[in-house]
Formats: C-alpha cells, structure tokens, sequence
C-alpha cells in the first residue's frame, strides 16, 4: 500500500477511507464482547474505553494497517488514547457536527480518530456525516444544543453544534463492515440517526503522537497507552 498516497489524500480532504480492514468475523468478535462488557441487558449507551476490558478491542486498535496510516501522517511513534463502542440501536439519533480536538486539543497533526464500521453502513443506518476539507478552518466556533435527552447515546454526542461556513457541502459515505474512515482532528463530522431495523456497531479509536501535548480533561481523564503491535 502507498501510505504517502493516502496521507496527501487525507491532508488534502481531512479523512481517508482505508477498505477491508478487518475481517467479518473479527467485527463479530468486536462486537461479542462489548455485548460482554455492557452491564445491563437494555443498556444500550456507549462504552467508554472497552479496550481497558478486552483483548480483541486493544489488538484492533493496534491494527496494522491504521498504525502503519498514522506512522506515516504523525511521522512518529503512536500512542492509543481513547476507545469508544457504539451498538447504536435502531431510532438512536446520531451525533451533531463537532471536531473531535475541540475536546483533546492536542498539537497540530498529533491526533487522529480511526472510526471502524462493525455493521454495513449508510445513510439510513446512522453512517457518518462528513464535510471534507472543512479541517482546514481549523478550531471552529460552537452552539449549545437544547433539545430532549435522547436514548441510547453518549451523552455529550448532541450538546453543542460546530458552526461551519455554508461552503462546506456534507457527504454521507456508505461504507462495509470492516471499512475504517480516518478522520483529521479538525474535520467536522456528525453523524446520521439511525432509522434502519438493526444496530448499527462501530468502534472509535483515537491517537496521540510521542510526546504531543494535548488536555486530559477532568471527566475523560485521557492518558496515552503503548498500543499492543501487530506489526
Ligand atoms: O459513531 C457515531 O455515531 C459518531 C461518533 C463520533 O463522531 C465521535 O465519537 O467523534
């Protein structure tokens, strides 16, 4: 594979596409153990950092392919920061558009997120929502969100709104199971709700370079791990 290809690519867009990731059944074992994890059998809320419980969840985010990605973006060694599962059950709306280093604020070109889709993906099922280029604005300016509690959902997915200049035209891209999009930390992205009759699953790994500086953050608590290689 041509990772200098993709990184101008992803410079130039703020996400790339890597195809054919992981292996169905590796998305089933993902998935049979955050169904482990989840505390209660209606629970359907996020789970924060799954790895922390589960081989499989931190040998995939040592994926070799990402890392390989990312090595070439960071021009670095790579660290794992946060993990988070999505079972997204059907009518669970989906995330308003936000970037994701808004939260991390990590240096420049030190942060990336690997979204692995677990499920076939759309726009009826819940598949993200991107604006491409619109990393290049950089820290974009943000609304609070009023609206009713919604279920199934990490809390903080709905509470604010990146405001974006009107140029930016939204895509939604369908994607397969074991398809991973890499997304730019400034890259607005949100995501659709899920209107279909099945889960939508997908695994958010996020990234740090060595030594980058970036904000724990009081709840998150973030801190860098030495991801398990498969190289
Ligand atoms: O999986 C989703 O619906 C969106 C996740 C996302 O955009 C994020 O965690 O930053």
């Amino acid at each position: 594979m041509n990772y200098e290809n993709f990184i101008n690519e992803f410079n130039k867009k703020g996400y790339f596409i890597l195809s054919g990731v992981f292996e169905s059944k590796d998305c089933e074992k993902i998935i049979s153990e955050a169904n482990k994890i989840k505390e209660k059998d209606n629970n359907y809320l996020p789970l924060m950092n799954p790895h922390k419980n589960s081989k499989s969840i931190m040998e995939a985010m040592g994926n070799k392919t990402i890392i390989r990605f990312i090595e070439s973006y960071f021009k670095n060694e790579v660290y794992g920061l946060q993990t988070e599962f999505f079972f997204m059950p059907p009518h669970t709306k989906g995330f308003t558009p936000h970037q994701d280093n808004t939260y991390v604020q990590a240096d420049e070109n030190s942060f990336v997120s690997a979204w692995v889709a677990l499920t076939d993906v759309n726009e009826k099922n819940g598949g993200l929502i991107i604006w491409p280029m619109s990393h290049k604005e950089k820290k974009l300016q943000t609304l609070e969100n009023i609206e009713e509690k919604s279920f199934n959902q990490d809390p903080n997915a709905r509470s604010r709104i990146t405001i974006l200049p009107d140029s930016y035209k939204k895509i939604t891209p369908s994607i397969k199971k074991g398809d991973v999009i890499m997304i730019h930390s400034w890259l607005v992205h949100a995501s659709n709700d899920n209107k279909s009759k099945a889960n939508r699953n997908a695994l958010l790994c996020t990234y740090l370079k060595k030594d980058a500086n970036f904000r724990p953050g009081n709840t998150a608590k973030r801190k860098p791990f030495k991801l398990i290689s498969n190289l």
